[in-house]
């Protein structure tokens, strides 16, 4: 059977254009400044487009760039139709979009609907007090229980209650965030309807798609203390992609932190018409602690990483959409968590992406990710930035942990990790502002730079364009059936992807030393060598010795 036909067996999904997409974040604040106010603005990202393009991706998902106080760095939002001053204008914006397509590449905006700033005007007008303005109920009210306090214990994920008093009504509002981020209250048919006509205001100017924030928040039910998987959340994304995208060929992805590869089908099967995918966390808390959560990681376990990656490779194969990802603006730097840092960066980010991006899904990279962007090591707790850290540094100190105990956590996982400044070249601040950033830059810039990884054709950089080219060429990356090999292995990650006559074989160390593999005997390695991250090996013998990181693929066809 020739791969075209393949393609179109029964069984397997329509083909959608985000199926051989490769989609690239942007952490807009972070990623290339124009004008020296050492904040990244849409200017900078549209002279970087040439990068992105030669890097060969489809897609941007940009972070938030709506006006915004920038509590949370722009998930808190005061005016979801115009853009923060230090981003730029709606022209910049309009040029953007216009300038990518030119390109090839779609944008995809942030949708932040759960919450708003506390200086949406919603909200400003919602807490005057007055109990019959009509946008009162456009947020999450309760009167105090009778001993004056919240009405229960919920708690924001940026540390303490998630309800706070407002003196002016009287009564407590949800924040499942920071208290400066109020929780929309989605069951109000007017709150809906508005954020529906934001939704499609945006698509007329051309945009590819929405990246939706905690959208498994929206149907909560915060008096049951239902957070995800509320009563309506289904509901409420049927309705909107009715209202919105339903209609446009648009990529949709949740945010889904509580997602299960049963409700993934909910969200993403293609009969429900609610979204394209969404981003699974499993393989990102499978490193947390029992007591002190992603504060504490505890070191990788392979095993348990296959399994949870397999599951979702399996449960996803005939209907639904997988995305893929190591790494977000909210997550430690994919070669720090997963790979070797400090003794193989180069073999272990291109092992890394070598697994990632031959898997079944929609891949996405993290900005930085290509060239091997590592944490930063801070040293003290002022040159962090983000508010998650500084609350919880409050709240562990405050329970009696140690400042270098704390320190050393942040290091490994406080979201700044991966919001220090995107790496350009060997100049000041790594060429990413003329100015004084808002966030150090890390210091390991003069020897981690895109201008250097570009000249250089051996750099993760070229890895990456490799494998992102591939998808493009080979029907089997995008469609092939996943099967896992030597689950048992601790140190060695061995899958296939079949269609048709065509199998792939992908084969990685995920450790520093050396492996002595037996190949499964109904896999065999022989065919083209598509991928490597050390010299091309010799293929066929039934004994591998794998080097330090090492990850290549084999296609038979
Ligand atoms: O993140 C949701 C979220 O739950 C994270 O804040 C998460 O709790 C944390 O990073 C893991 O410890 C989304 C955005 O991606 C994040 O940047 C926002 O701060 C948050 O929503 C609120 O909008």
């Amino acid at each position: 059977m020739d791969q075209i036909t393949a393609l179109t067996e029964p069984g397997l999904p329509l083909k959608e254009w985000w199926h051989t997409a490769t989609a690239y974040q942007i952490y807009p604040r972070s990623f290339s400044d124009s004008d020296g106010d050492g904040i990244g603005d849409i200017a900078g990202i549209i002279s970087r487009l040439d990068y992105l393009k030669n890097l060969g991706i489809d897609v941007i998902w940009l972070s938030p760039i709506y006006r915004s106080p920038m509590d949370d760095n722009g998930y808190d939002i005061s005016d979801y139709r115009a853009i923060a001053e230090e981003f730029g204008t709606l022209d910049d914006f309009d040029r953007l979009v216009a300038e990518a397509k030119a390109r090839g590449i779609g944008i995809i905006l942030d949708l932040v609907v759960n919450h708003t700033s506390d200086e949406h005007p919603w909200f400003v007008q919602s807490r005057t007090g007055v109990q019959d303005n009509p946008y009162r109920d456009f947020y999450i009210w309760r009167k105090p229980l009778t001993d004056g306090g919240p009405p229960n214990d919920l708690q924001s994920s940026f540390g303490g209650p998630a309800w706070t008093f407002d003196e002016a009504s009287g009564e407590y509002y949800l924040h499942l965030f920071s208290r400066r981020q109020p929780d929309l209250n989605w069951e109000n048919p007017r709150v809906r309807a508005e954020i529906y006509s934001m939704m499609n205001w945006w698509i007329d100017r051309g945009i590819a798609g929405f990246r939706m924030d905690v959208i498994d928040y929206i149907g909560k039910d915060a008096d049951q203390k239902i957070v995800t998987d509320g009563p309506q959340l289904h509901t409420y994304l049927q309705e909107m992609n009715a209202a919105t995208y339903g209609h446009r060929d648009l990529l949709t992805v949740g945010e889904t932190w509580s997602a299960t590869p049963q409700t993934a089908m909910l969200y993403s099967s293609r009969d429900r018409a609610e979204l394209s995918m969404v981003f699974q966390f499993e393989h990102v808390t499978l490193q947390w602690d029992v007591l002190y959560g992603k504060w504490r990681p505890k070191p990788l376990d392979l095993v348990a990483l296959k399994t949870v990656l397999g599951k979702w490779q399996r449960a996803l194969e005939t209907d639904g959409w997988n995305s893929l990802f190591w790494g977000n603006h909210d997550l430690p730097r994919a070669v720090s968590r997963y790979g070797d840092a400090a003794g193989y960066r180069v073999e272990s980010a291109k092992m890394l992406a070598t697994v990632l991006h031959l898997l079944k899904g929609t891949p996405f990279v993290y900005q930085g990710e290509e060239i091997g962007m590592t944490n930063v090591p801070f040293t003290t707790i002022e040159q962090y930035r983000d508010i998650e850290t500084l609350n919880m540094h409050k709240l562990h100190l405050d329970a009696g942990r140690l400042a270098d105990d704390f320190l050393k956590g942040a290091n490994e996982s406080s979201r700044d990790n991966a919001r220090t400044p995107m790496q350009w070249s060997n100049e000041a601040a790594g060429g990413f502002s003329s100015g004084i950033p808002w966030i150090e830059v890390n210091e390991n810039y003069k020897s981690i730079n895109a201008a250097d990884s570009v000249a250089d054709t051996s750099s993760i950089w070229h890895h990456y364009r490799r494998l992102i080219a591939l998808r493009k060429t080979h029907p089997v990356i995008v469609y092939g059936k996943f099967e896992s090999w030597l689950d048992d292995d601790p140190n060695v990650f061995v899958y296939s992807r079949t269609l048709g006559t065509s199998c792939l074989v992908v084969i990685a160390n995920f450790k520093p030393q050396p492996q002595s593999i037996e190949i499964p005997a109904d896999i065999r390695i022989i065919g083209v060598c598509l991928s490597h991250n050390y010299e091309p090996r010799e293929l066929g013998a039934p004994r591998l010795e794998l080097k330090p990181y090492e990850a290549f693929a084999v296609l038979q066809t």
